[in-house]
């Protein structure tokens, strides 16, 4: 029987979960498999530490924000003293590099989805509703020029074609490892024969090695780290040879959507009008970057091969990313919603709950206990809850929040989980699902 533990011992194991990943420095990922800071990850983390102790939740994102490159870049892992990750900082060379990383912490040297002004927004809302008006001023104050200036790194850096759409140059910067999404680009990554050799870690730590991403997959994506080496992390340089580079309209999406929030956030707190009236300007050309990518034939939005110059279709949780940022004409966002819930996803009749997975369970390519390739997320779900309540869509919001609630009722806090069964998959404890469940429970 599948353990259901109720609201209140839900929260309590979520909080003692977090409790449990804090090494003092940061709050790791997860406890064994990813023992260190992940940016995205961190930036939910801080909202599920808000509830619990905003002062904390304001120290976790600055910690990350302390790791921001010089050149605005936050980095994808911020890593502590612990080992047992591969690839560790040796691996990525990122300081001796490149003078833009800092030495300490160390850090890789690409980035993650922008979600970090979203957490800010939510840390700022939940401190004033707690009555710590000074602890949301403070943050503010000190986090959004940092967040200002990583956007800027953005539309800087990884815009190439300059629409708006911006640009990936390694599967994991799309947080969604080794999504269908990325399988025509990775087949072009051709592992040269000078690739040195390593030894994964993360192989035993999960239940079964499906799990995880195979051996051909881990040696692209070390690949593209000695690509990026090669040019020793220089940001123009890597989008000219990297030999994966992808306009990812999920990214965009969220970089559609966090400037526009990063704006009012900017106008709360009194930043350059200039600035704010940038962001909008930003927000609007990646809107329309993603609007633009909408296939009226399936429905769903694409992500664009810009090595190969196509468009990539396929059945994954990203296409929806229009859901999340608008900018779709009313009758193609009210059918896509109504995709999103109906039987072809959250709607599937042998769904466990009612969530849309990371592949479709129609689609040829699903796999429901393969990582990104068909397994619940539940952070993904919160994400687009969020979207929904700023949209104004709360009956749709409020719904994807109890079913995904019903989900983690098992209190493993799962890595992800299998769509058909519920079975918890990947890591126990992984704090980004402890902490949306926190936020879910509040
Ligand atoms: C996963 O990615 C890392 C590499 O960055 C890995 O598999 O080793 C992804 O799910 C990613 O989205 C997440 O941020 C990270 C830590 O939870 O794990």
């Amino acid at each position: 029987m599948r353990p259901n533990l109720g609201a209140v011992r839900l929260a309590a194991s979520a909080a003692w979960t977090l409790s449990g990943n804090d090494i003092g420095t940061m709050i790791t990922a997860a406890p064994r498999l990813y023992p260190h800071m992940w940016s995205w990850d961190t930036a939910f983390i801080s909202i599920g530490l808000a509830h619990l102790n905003v002062a904390r939740a304001a120290r976790e994102l600055e910690t990350l924000l302390g790791a921001q490159w010089r050149n605005g870049m936050i980095p994808h892992i911020v890593f502590s003293e612990g080992t047992g990750y591969f690839p560790g900082p040796e691996r990525w060379g990122a300081a001796e590099l490149n003078t833009d990383a800092p030495n300490a912490p160390r850090t890789s040297g690409i980035c993650q989805p922008p979600v970090h002004a979203i957490a800010l927004r939510r840390i700022v809302d939940i401190a004033r509703s707690q009555g710590q008006r000074d602890v949301a001023f403070k943050l503010l104050k000190t986090a959004w020029p940092k967040l200002y200036r990583w956007h800027e790194w953005l539309v800087r850096h990884r815009d190439p074609l300059g629409t708006g759409m911006l640009a990936i140059v390694h599967g994991w910067e799309s947080g969604m490892d080794n999504s269908p999404r990325w399988d025509l680009p990775y087949a072009e990554v051709v592992p040269g024969p000078d690739l040195p050799p390593y030894v994964r870690l993360d192989r035993g730590l999960v239940a079964a090695d499906a799990e995880r991403p195979s051996d051909a997959e881990y040696d692209r994506y070390l690949w593209l780290i000695e690509e990026m080496r090669k040019v020793r992390y220089d940001a123009d340089a890597v989008v000219r040879t990297s030999s994966f580079l992808v306009g990812d309209v999920f990214v965009t999406a969220l970089f559609a959507l966090a400037s526009e929030v990063l704006a009012t956030l900017g106008e709360e707190s009194e930043q350059p009008p200039w600035r704010i009236r940038q962001l909008r300007g930003w927000a609007r050309r990646s809107r329309a970057a993603v609007a633009a990518a909408y296939d009226p034939r399936t429905g769903l939005a694409r992500d664009r091969d810009l090595r190969g110059d196509r468009w990539l279709s396929t059945s994954t949780i990203a296409g929806f990313a229009p859901l999340l940022c608008g900018g779709l004409p009313v009758d193609a966002e009210k059918s896509m919603l109504a995709t999103l819930t109906g039987p072809e996803w959250a709607g599937h009749p042998a769904l466990f709950a009612r969530i849309p997975p990371s592949v479709s369970p129609n689609d040829v390519g699903f796999r429901p206990k393969e990582y990104w390739r068909g397994p619940m997320w539940p952070v993904i779900a919160w994400l687009f809850g969020w979207a929904f309540a700023q949209r104004g869509w709360q009956e749709e919001s409020d719904h994807l929040r109890s079913e995904c609630l019903r989900l983690a009722a098992d209190g493993s806090f799962a890595e992800y989980y299998h769509p058909v069964t519920g079975e918890p998959l990947g890591s126990r404890q992984q704090s980004w699902t402890a902490t949306v469940v926190l936020d879910w429970l509040h």
